[in-house]
This record gives C-alpha cells, sequence and structure tokens, in this order.
C-alpha cells in the first residue's frame, strides 16, 4: 500500500452541495442511484479533474445533468471514476450495484441477521457509490430507502424522516430521509429490516421534542432499557457540562450482532454493536453495564465532538475521538465514583496504550503517515489522545478549559477541523502559547519522568530534582522535552498536604509545569519531612520514576488525600515485588505490601469498589510492560500466582470478613455502589478459593449456582476457572447449557476459557472453534475466542513451542480473505514481541514473517505485519 502522508494535504478540487440517494434493498443485487451537486473548490486545482474514490463498484449508469454520458467522457473502474466536465458545477447521477450478502468486510452496505446496515468510516462510502469519500467534503444528504415491506418493514436513515409509505403493487414501501446538516460521508448511514422498536423521549434544555429509538431484534427489547436510561443521562450531561443540546427531531440507535467495533456516530442514526446495547441482569455483568453506558455516550457526544465539528482529514482522527474519549469519562466519573473511574481508565491505558507506545506499532497521537487508516484506530488516538485532553486541562484549569471549550464550538461548528485549530481556540481563551504542548500530539513515545526528592531539614525546603526522557520509537530516534502538567502535594506526617511555595515565594495550585529534560523545584517553609504525592489523579501520561521508599509508599497507601495515589503507591508496591520476582524466581519479602492491603481491605471508610481495584494486582501483561525487556511470561505468571497466595493466606480473615459483609441481598440493581460491592466480594472470593481445597471450590461453585444474576454467575465462573477441578467443569457444562442459545453470554464462556492458564488451552480454544455457537464470521465471537488466547493469555499465547503463534497466525491469515480489519486487529497482539526473551522472540518474529511473506495480503494486514517487523 501507498503511504499518505499529513504533509501532502490539499483542499478537495470539487465539493458536493447535496447528495441525493435512492437505494433500492435487494439481499444480492441493491440499486443505488446517487445524484451529486458537484461544484469547483475556488481553493482547489485550477482546471482539476472530478476524481471519485470507489472500492468494488459495479457502474450501471451515469449522466452529467441529465444527459447520459457517452463513452470518452469519462474514465471508471471499480476503484475510481474520473470526469473531465466543462462547467465549473453540474448534477452527476450514476446508478451503481451492489451485492450486500456478499460484503462480508463489514464495511460499506452489508447484512447482518437478515437486515441491511451500513459502516462508511472512514472510507466504507466508496463501497456504495463513488464519491470524494474524505471528510473534508461536507454535504447536505437526502435519501430515499425502498426494500421488500416484510423483509425490512423499518427503514431508517439520518436526519429527519420526511416522508414515507407503500408502493402500490410491489409488496415493496420506501422511506425518505433528510438531514439538514452538512456531514462528510462517513458519517452517512442507513438500516433496513426487521426490527423492533424500543421508544424514548427527550425534551432539549430549549425546548426541542426529540423522538429517541432503540432497535433491537424481535424480542430483545426487554434488553434495551438500560442503554435508553443511560441515552437521556448523556444528553441532559452534555448540555449541563458542555452547553450542547442535540438538533434534530429524531435520534435513533440500531443493535447488530455483527461489527467490526463498538459502534458507530453516524448523524442521527447511531449503529451498534448488540454487546454494547444489550443489557439484563441475568444476562449482563456490571462491567458490560458500565460499558454500554459509556458507549452509548461516547457516540451521543460525537454529535458534537465529531459530527457538527469534524475532522479536515484521517490525521486528526485524534481531534474528535480522543476528545469524545475524554468527555465519555467524564460522563462516566459523573455517573459514577470518579476516583474509581479514574482508575480503570489509567489501568486501561497503561495496559493497551503504553503497551502500543512501547512497541514496533507506536505511532504519535496525530500520525504523520498511514499505510492503512483503519490501523489508527488505536489506543493511542483513542486513549493518549484523551489523556492529552485532560493534560490540556489540567494546564489551563476548569474555567480556562471550558472557555476553550466553548470558543471551539461558536468558531468550527460546521467545519472540519484540525488539532491546530482546536489548539487556537485555547490559546486565545486563556492567553497562554500552546506550542509547546502541542508536542504532545506529534511526538510518540511514553515519556518517562524520574523524580527524585531531598529533604533540607535545616533550611526548611524539600527539593525535587525532574528528569524526562522519551524512548526513541519508530521513525523518532529522537526526542525533545515535553510539556508536563505535574499534579502534586507534599504529604505531612499527619497525612495532611503541606502548602506548596516555590523558593521565590510562588504559591503552587497543585500542578507543577516540567518543561524541560532536567529541572529542580524547591518549596520552602517544610517544617517536617513530607512525603511526595506525585502525578496525583494521573496528571499526566507518564512513566513515573520515583526514589520513594517502600515505607513512604505504604504511608502513601494510607494517608495520601489523592485516591488515586493510595491506589497507585500499593499498585507499586506490587510490581516492585513481582519485577523482582520474576527476575528471582522467589518472591522477595512483601510484609510491606500485605501490611498495606490489609489496612486497605479493613479500612471502613473506603468505597468497595475502590478497595477491590487497589487489591487486584496489576496484570502479567503490566507486570511484563515494567519489565521491559527479556521478558519471560512463565516467570511473569509465576510470581504473579506467588504474590496472589501471599496475599490470600495473610489476609484469609479479611477476605472472609469482607466476603460476608460485601453481601448484597435484594433484586440486582446496576449502579455504580452495587457494583463495587459485587466486585469487592468477588474478589474476596477470589483470594479465599486461592488454596484449591475441595472446600473452597465448593464455597465458590454453591455461589455460582445460587447467582442471581450475571455479574455473580460470571464473576464465580471465573474464579472456577482458574482452578483444574471438577468444580470448574460442572460450572463451565453448565453455564452452557444455561446460554447456548444467547451468543453475547456465550462470548463470555468462549472469553473465559481462552485465557486459562495453562497448557491444554490451546486444544481447547481449537475445540472450541468446532462447536456451532462458533464462527469465523461473527467478529464478536473471534474477538471473543481467538482474541482473548492473544491479547489476554500471555502464557499461553506465547508459549515456548511457538504454536500459540502458528495459530493467530493461522486464524489471521485464514480471515484475512474475508474481514481484514478483524485479521489485522488480530495480528497486532504481536505487538509486544520485542519485548521477549530471545527464543519466544525469534519465534513470534518467525510467525510475522510468515504472514509478510504471505501471497495476496489485505493492505491492513500487511501494514500491520510490516510495522511490526520493521
Ligand atoms: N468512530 C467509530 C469508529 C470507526 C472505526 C472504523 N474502523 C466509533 C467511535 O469511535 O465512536
Ligand atoms: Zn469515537
Amino acid at each position: 500500500p501507498q503511504p499518505v502522508r499529513l504533509a501532502d494535504y490539499r483542499p478537495p478540487d470539487w465539493l458536493v452541495d447535496t447528495v441525493d440517494l435512492d437505494i433500492s434493498l435487494h439481499p444480492s443485487a441493491t440499486r443505488v442511484v446517487a445524484r451529486l451537486a458537484l461544484r469547483r473548490n475556488p481553493e482547489g486545482e485550477a482546471g482539476a479533474p472530478v476524481v471519485l474514490d470507489g472500492d468494488g463498484l459495479v457502474l450501471v449508469r451515469l449522466a452529467l445533468d441529465g444527459k447520459p454520458a457517452a463513452g470518452g467522457a469519462f474514465d471508471a473502474s471499480p476503484d475510481r471514476l474520473t470526469l473531465t466536465p466543462s462547467a465549473d458545477r453540474f448534477l452527476l447521477e450514476v446508478e451503481t450495484l451492489l451485492d450486500p450478502t456478499a460484503n462480508t468486510q463489514l464495511m460499506g452496505l452489508y447484512r447482518t441477521g437478515g437486515t441491511y446496515c451500513t459502516q462508511c468510516e472512514p472510507e466504507g462510502f466508496r463501497r456504495i457509490t463513488y464519491f470524494p469519500d474524505r471528510s473534508d467534503v461536507l454535504a447536505v444528504y437526502t435519501t430515499r430507502i425502498e426494500a421488500d415491506r416484510d423483509a425490512a418493514p423499518v427503514l431508517l436513515g439520518n436526519g429527519n424522516l420526511l416522508r414515507n409509505g407503500p408502493i402500490a403493487g410491489t409488496g415493496r414501501h420506501y422511506a425518505v430521509w433528510h438531514d439538514p446538516w452538512p456531514k462528510p460521508s462517513y458519517l452517512f448511514a442507513l438500516v433496513g429490516g426487521r426490527l423492533a422498536k424500543v421508544p424514548g423521549h427527550f425534551v432539549t434544555a430549549s425546548g426541542r421534542p426529540v423522538d429517541l429509538g432503540i432497535y433491537v431484534e424481535e424480542g430483545k427489547q426487554d434488553r434495551a432499557g438500560y442503554a435508553m436510561d443511560a441515552l437521556r443521562r448523556s444528553m441532559r450531561w452534555d448540555e449541563t457540562a458542555f452547553g450542547r443540546e442535540y438538533d434534530l427531531d429524531v435520534f435513533n440507535i440500531v443493535a447488530v450482532s455483527d461489527f467490526n467495533m463498538g459502534a458507530m456516530e453516524n448523524k442521527g442514526l447511531n449503529v451498534f454493536n448488540d454487546k454494547y446495547v444489550l443489557a439484563s441482569p441475568e444476562t449482563a455483568t456490571d462491567a458490560d453495564y458500565a460499558n454500554i453506558e459509556a458507549i452509548i455516550a461516547h457516540e451521543y457526544f460525537h454529535n458534537w465532538t465529531g459530527n457538527r465539528i469534524t475532522c479536515r482529514d484521517w490525521f486528526q482522527l485524534c481531534l474528535k475521538e480522543g476528545l469524545t474519549v475524554f468527555r465519555d469519562q467524564e460522563f462516566s466519573a459523573d455517573q459514577r465514583s470518579r476516583p474509581v473511574k479514574r482508575i480503570a481508565d489509567v489501568r486501561l491505558l497503561k495496559a493497551q496504550q503504553f503497551v502500543e507506545d512501547a512497541g514496533p506499532l507506536a505511532h504519535p497521537v496525530r500520525p504523520e503517515m498511514y499505510r492503512e487508516i483503519n490501523n489508527f484506530y488505536t489506543a493511542t488516538v483513542y486513549e493518549k489522545g484523551a489523556e492529552v485532553v485532560r493534560m490540556l486541562k489540567a494546564l489551563l484549569g476548569e474555567a480556562g478549559f471550558r472557555a476553550g471549550m466553548d470558543l471551539y464550538f461558536a468558531r468550527h461548528d460546521g467545519d472540519a477541523a484540525t488539532i491546530e485549530d482546536f489548539l487556537a481556540c485555547f490559546a486565545e481563551a486563556t492567553g497562554r502559547d500552546l506550542a509547546h504542548f502541542a508536542l504532545w500530539y506529534a511526538q510518540s513515545g511514553t515519556p518517562r519522568l524520574d523524580v527524585a526528592g531531598s529533604y533540607d531539614e535545616a533550611a526548611g525546603t524539600y527539593r525535587l530534582d525532574v528528569v524526562q526522557s522519551t524512548p526513541p520509537t519508530p521513525g523518532q530516534p529522537t526526542k525533545a522535552p515535553l510539556l508536563i502538567p505535574l499534579a502534586l502535594g507534599l504529604v505531612g506526617p499527619n497525612g495532611h498536604d503541606l502548602p506548596l511555595v516555590l523558593a521565590d515565594g510562588t504559591p503552587v495550585e497543585g500542578v507543577l509545569e516540567v518543561t524541560q529534560e532536567k529541572q529542580s523545584f524547591v518549596f520552602t517553609g517544610v517544617g517536617t519531612r513530607p512525603v511526595a504525592s506525585l502525578n496525583r489523579g494521573f496528571s499526566a501520561s507518564v512513566n513515573l520514576v520515583t526514589d520513594l521508599s517502600t515505607d513512604d509508599l505504604v504511608f502513601l497507601a494510607a494517608h495520601d488525600r489523592d485516591p488515586f495515589n493510595r491506589f497507585d503507591a500499593i499498585q507499586a508496591l506490587a510490581v516492585q515485588l513481582l519485577k523482582r520476582g520474576a527476575a528471582e524466581g522467589t518472591l522477595p519479602p512483601h510484609a510491606a505490601l500485605l501490611d498495606a492491603a490489609r489496612r486497605l481491605l479493613e479500612d471502613g471508610a473506603l468505597d468497595p469498589a475502590f478497595k477491590a481495584q487497589a487489591l487486584a494486582l496489576p496484570g502479567e501483561n503490566e507486570i511484563a510492560r515494567e519489565i521491559g525487556t527479556q521478558v519471560d511470561p512463565d516467570a511473569v505468571h509465576a510470581a504473579r500466582r506467588a504474590l496472589r497466595r501471599a496475599l490470600a493466606q495473610a489476609l484469609t480473615d479479611g477476605f472472609a470478613a469482607t466476603y460476608a459483609a460485601m453481601d448484597t441481598p435484594g433484586p440486582y440493581r446496576p449502579d455504580a455502589a452495587s457494583a463495587g460491592r459485587r466486585a469487592l466480594r468477588t474478589l474476596s472470593l477470589d483470594y479465599l478459593t486461592v488454596p484449591g481445597t475441595p472446600d473452597a471450590l465448593q464455597r465458590a461453585l454453591a455461589r455460582y449456582r445460587a447467582a442471581d444474576n450475571m455479574t455473580d454467575r460470571f464473576g464465580t465462573l471465573a474464579v472456577l476457572a482458574q482452578h483444574d477441578s471438577p468444580e470448574r467443569r460442572e460450572a463451565l457444562d453448565d453455564f452452557y447449557v444455561r446460554f447456548e442459545k444467547d451468543p453475547l453470554v456465550i462470548d463470555k464462556w468462549l472469553s473465559l476459557q481462552a485465557q486459562i492458564p495453562e497448557a491444554g488451552t490451546l486444544d481447547r480454544v481449537r475445540a472450541l472453534m468446532l462447536l456451532p455457537v462458533f464462527s469465523m464470521s461473527n467478529p464478536n465471537r473471534v474477538r471473543a475466542l481467538v482474541g482473548a488466547l492473544a491479547t489476554g493469555n500471555p502464557t499461553q499465547f506465547n508459549r515456548p513451542d511457538g504454536a500459540g503463534y502458528d495459530f493467530l497466525v493461522d486464524v489471521v491469515l485464514t480471515l484475512d480473505a474475508k474481514n481484514p480489519q478483524l485479521a489485522s486487529r488480530l495480528l497486532s497482539a504481536f505487538k509486544t514481541w520485542r519485548q521477549l526473551e530471545p527464543k519466544r522472540a525469534a519465534l513470534a518474529e518467525r510467525a510475522l514473517r510468515k504472514v509478510a511473506d504471505a501471497p495476496g495480503l489485505s493492505d491492513d494486514v500487511a501494514d500491520i505485519a510490516l510495522r511490526a517487523l520493521g
């Protein structure tokens, strides 16, 4: 694939003012008539021809200003249509023929469970009709959809419904939708199918009534209630938190079973992976509820950050994604517990983005080159993109940030904008120069911040020496210092924060700005030796390396007023032990950690959800990343298992008491407080089951059987899955029989088994692939089973004999012909191969070469294979 570069951006030569589509749905022969009002862009290249994108299109007919185009007047291939019109404005009419049933890539118009649906971001619209398929061509769309009335009684499009009705004597019907807001083609959508509507209603702050609809498979209506509730809360929150109101008479969400990612923010018609819509107490866990709430909010928030203001080009993807993730994180923080949400977000950031940033697929939040844009919907663009917005807010403060956002909405509504446009609004609104800060968008890699503290008792001063460095990443051998907002406190012996005053008398409002490679900060008026609580709330997305002692960490875990750093202190203690344990083969002395853990567990004032996070050890992938090089996944696993045992043994009484205390009788409720109690209860059960005695296993099995909701049922199943035992077999069999007919629940069962850290797991996964509940053509099934093995089971994916790698390569090559996006996602599990010990690394490299050398690869898979090897 040819590289596309940010530096080569040119405005479009032609613009499209209106798009009129007439789409006649048919399973294998869907007819699309597109009427495009084209106009030469005065900012484009003078005299340039009209070049429209296509992807595998079958052209039937073409007319210019109503006259059939003669051969010679245009040049058409399945992937491009070129015209050289004499006028600077004309109406192009193009008819194409599509086969939605044969579309297994799930890009463009395809069918899922009999329903017609579309996915156009980023380059799917060109699989429907010829078009300047780029995000800076904004047009007003009117869409007439026609279909068989029985097969597709529901016809949905973007915007508002203009009219609909039967087509006499044909068994068919139609609907016409009009979207008054100019939009890029990637936000186009249509749905046609036999779907049930769950209705809702919302009145915006200024009084606009909005009809809400969530469309699900017939019979699943009772599982859409939570999504509807989350939608209404999101709409209200965007009004109060950002002053953003909804702008159409209708807002629809459609849940489909075959979808390449989580969901899609098409204007007025969000299309969702049903995994992120459907929930009932019996089928969804607390984590599912939280994800549904967050993703419903995320797609809704895109209406302003993404749709009303879109991206000039795909390099600016983080402009909408990073910002919208930040917004959905804030929403969830407001709806639930802010500290617990922050902890969960940082865990995800470290597990996914830090890992990506440390390997061969590292790239800037705003990349400068891509070969396949679908491979850039990454943790870096999304998660680090959100962290950059959060850092901006930390620098500017609440009011400055809001002023910048207000200006951004006011100035760029209707635009296809850039990161420069975005930052300029904050610079203007606050008077700050953000040139240095902007480097966060361009420089890849996770900065390392070394901080050493020293106390001078005689002078009453405390000095912090800060050194920042960023390791080299692909294409960026040397790095410049960043502007890092470092939130901190100096905690006195009584647990209270000391005032922060620099030597020159300047007070610090909790955030230091680190700007240079080496910098020292001296605080005065410090009467007793404090403990530095650094990077509070994870204010900066950095690898923090401190000189805090074990005692300091134990102190912070118990006393820091910043809950994130209480969590972080105990995790840091665990990471130190696990790193040494993995290197030395035995666990070093760990009384301090046990002590800190006991104090947290017994602290009656702490939120159970917080305790559940703090007492869960860092995952094996996280430990591997902390180790960094020469990783032996078996040694990591052994160290973690040993520490789990030690905690379980030392805290048996505490966990037993907690297990009893966290019982939550009464009907299931998905709120954060109840979810926290369940999480802590299951964590306690997990530790209590560590010894694996028959008594312990029977208790877990009894709990499994008695469960009246999926959180408890699946939680206890996951506890049992750690122990090769008759109880595990019984529970797994029972779960299958109970939920065989419910694919989303079966996904949990598949994932869990794929993550068992035992030598038999790969064979188990192969056997599970043969079950009728599994299908290689459904992305959720593939991700649940194969994806879980590749990314959630470090010892079995990285088997010393390389069988895990060979397995993944076989799946990727089989899938590639069908669904390249899914295949390349799976392949990116190899992103950590360079950190492995030499034997495994050599096997992984060989596996990647096999992929790279395979004939007929998609651009998606070829790009990942080459970059991973690069
Ligand atoms: N914008 C979509 C992602 C589209 C991915 C295309 N490969 C979902 C989201 O971020 O909201
Ligand atoms: Zn998004």
